[in-house]
């Protein structure tokens, strides 16, 4: 802190910028030639950087630079989007270097990141640039504040090649005491907080038109954040606890407590606890332009609820907008979180995101205590808390209430006639088939990007994360003709949390997909073989921690997503934990027609193999059905059950999940 400049690739630390005089802000101004030559003297390299006329930063300025910033305070997102407006107004590569380095002394490091973040994403020439993953640049969002003390300790006596990896103990939040911990290694992984993060870098809610304004956004917050509940709650089933409860009444106090052990390194304050039954109340903030009523939310909650009873929304001039079967979710899902595509924001209001904000004041709702918001105000830290799932869960509830007013699908809609699905298998490397296993792994990242130390060199900390072993489907299909299909895997327990079997209008929220891959069939026998590293859902651990891979190649096009290459599930939490005598599941395995999936595109390219809660970069959502077809409607009529929901093109096997309580130490 201050961390190097964003374009300076890793491992380079020998190029410094070469920076005209005027550039320096106003306090280093005086001291110019000691401070260039901070970096400057070690440089191998000096990156030129071209002397253009600055456009004003005006209000970008107000926000301090060591305060907190988060997309979910409408003043902030504003100062965001002025200064992604600059960051794409200008001409080419070169300006925005200059830009860049400009803003970089003076405006408020968070904001400074995710502005250029946003930038890079979507201007045209800047698509093969690298910047470097916001674990690199702010690891105090994810990390023990112990750590960083330890760190500079470290470096500044340790001499790098000698410097052991600094530990994070896996439970550093809690004790056992409170049972909500034995959801925290899901809740404060890394990957999943990155995960998040990336998505909503990916579809913000507030921007230019054209940024926003992707293929059916709206549908997929409703269907990657209910995927989140289903994952949530599977893992709560394998730690003997009940499904999350939805966060109902807003008066009520709230039980679960959350005390992050963050410290901010940029605001050098600790990010704010919140104690065990505290209430949502009324947000008066003018430190940041907030006058938020919990009668707001309530209101826009209502007249969403109206809307999904009449199957009609209303615009802002007042016409009648239908939610159809096709697109509602899609309209609902912008109304909901809410995105400036949302049908008439005044009227429907903000309900998911005002929510997180109340939450997040709820310890300083008037700004007395000078205190800033707490981590569910942020989407790089908001996942930790276990009250994120209880608002999710009640936002999940109200895309629920609509799906069933949809019209079920019928036997012809599920079906794939001449497709017989006859078996499907899971082949664990070094392991019983159909029985998959889960352990404690450790990995070590490199904290030195986001800490400015004297004399430089990696630190790196070992931390401790669910893992799996990798495995493979085998599924045999029998097929009439030639044709292609699209093959869909999804997990649920077998049990409630009683034991009980399931009925399937509540199992199906309970599946997670695993996968999702277009397949091409002979006529006759098929054996389809797919391995779980493939998976449309995640992305490799070494993309989620980008620099542990050494192997990827220094330019070219493959660097050149990585924003959104960062988004995708982490691959470590692709099985939920399970339990150590192994928990019940059913793995759901259906190829369905291609022609109601198809899209007509070519969706080549680079990331495009997190798609299912991602997308693919500036394409078309990759597949026609509705997101989390099959599950996302009530069963037909007469159907109770999963095995009766079955037909021929689908196949249910029963697997376990094993636990095993080791930790393996890293793999490098
Ligand atoms: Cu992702 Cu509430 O939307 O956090």
């Amino acid at each position: 802190r201050p961390q190097e400049p964003a374009f300076m690739p890793k491992g380079d630390q020998k190029k410094a910028f070469a920076v005209p005089p005027e550039y320096l802000s106003e306090k280093y101004k005086p001291i110019g030639p000691q401070v260039t030559s901070r970096f400057g003297e070690e440089a191998s390299e000096q990156i030129p950087v071209n002397r253009i006329t600055i456009p004003p930063l005006g209000e970008i300025l107000e926000l301090p630079r060591d305060s907190n910033f988060s997309l979910f305070i409408p003043k902030h997102r504003k100062l965001a989007g002025r200064l992604i407006d600059i960051f794409l107004g200008v001409r080419n590569v070169d300006d925005l270097l200059s830009v860049a380095v400009y803003a970089r002394d003076r405006v408020n490091p968070y904001l400074f990141n995710y502005a250029l973040s946003v930038a890079l994403l979507h201007r045209p020439d800047t698509q093969d640039l690298d910047i470097p993953s916001i674990i690199h640049s702010f690891p105090d969002k994810y990390l023990d504040s112990k750590v960083f003390a330890k760190a500079r300790e470290d470096a500044t006596v340790v001499p790098e090649g000698s410097r052991l990896p600094i530990e994070v103990p896996k439970d550093y939040t809690a004790s056992d005491l409170e049972t909500e911990h034995r959801l925290a290694y899901f809740r404060e992984d890394i990957g999943l907080n990155l995960h998040h993060w990336h998505w909503h870098l990916v579809y913000p809610f507030e921007a230019a038109r054209s940024v926003v304004a992707k293929d059916r956004r709206g549908e997929l917050f409703y269907y990657m954040h209910q995927q989140v509940i289903a994952r949530y709650n599977f893992e709560r089933l394998s730690n003997n606890l009940k499904r999350v409860t939805r966060f109902l009444d807003w008066d009520a106090p709230i039980d679960e407590a959350y005390f992050p052990k963050l410290d901010s390194l940029v605001a050098s304050r600790a990010w704010p606890a919140r104690v065990s039954n505290q209430r949502l109340q009324n947000v008066n903030r003018e430190v940041d332009g907030l006058k938020l009523d919990v009668d707001d939310m309530k209101r826009w909650r209502d007249r969403i609820f109206d809307a999904i009873q009449s199957g009609m929304v209303r615009d802002r001039s007042g016409r009648q907008i239908p939610l159809t079967e096709d697109e509602g979710i899609d309209i609902l899902g912008n109304m909901v979180e809410s995105s400036i595509l949302s049908v008439d924001r005044d009227f429907y209001g903000d309900l998911h995101n005002t929510g997180h904000i109340l939450i997040s004041y709820i310890h300083d709702p008037d700004h007395r205590h000078l205190e800033s918001f707490s981590t569910i105000g942020d989407s790089a830290t908001a996942m930790r808390d276990p009250i994120f799932y209880r608002w999710h869960a009640f936002i999940d509830d109200l895309f629920q209430k609509f799906k069933g007013t949809l019209p079920r699908y019928s036997e012809n809609q599920l079906n794939n006639p001449g497709v017989t699905v006859q078996s499907v298998d899971v082949d664990v490397q070094g392991g019983q088939q159909n029985v998959l296993q889960t352990f404690w792994q450790q990995s070590d990242v490199d904290l030195s990007r986001g800490m400015d130390f004297q004399p430089r060199g990696s630190v790196f900390v070992r931390f401790t994360h669910l893992q799996h072993r990798a495995f493979t489907y085998k599924i045999n299909v029998q097929s009439n003709q030639p044709r292609e299909g699209t093959c869909r895997i999804f997990l649920a327990p077998k049990t409630d949390e009683r034991g009980n079997p399931w009925l399937l209008r509540d199992q199906r929220l309970m599946f997670i997909e695993l996968d999702k891959f277009k397949v091409v069939l002979k006529q006759g026998q098929n054996t389809i073989m797919r391995n779980s590293i493939d998976s449309s859902v995640t992305i490799p651990f070494e993309r989620t921690y980008r620099d542990l891979d050494t192997s990827r190649p220094q330019g070219g096009e493959q660097l050149s997503q990585f924003n959104f290459c960062g988004c995708g599930w982490p691959d470590n939490l692709l099985i939920p934990k399970g339990t150590p005598e192994g928990l019940p599941c059913q793995l759901f395995v259906m190829i369905s027609n291609i022609e109601g999936d198809r899209v007509n595109q070519d969706a080549s390219g680079q990331c495009n193999d997190a798609d299912s809660y991602c997308g693919i970069k500036d394409k078309l959502y990759p597949d026609r059905r509705s997101m989390g077809y099959p599950f996302d409607r009530l069963p037909r009529d007469g159907v109770d059950t999963l095995e009766q929901f079955l037909t021929s093109n689908m196949r249910v096997q029963d697997v376990s999940i094993q636990f095993q309580n080791r930790t393996f130490k890293p793999r490098n």
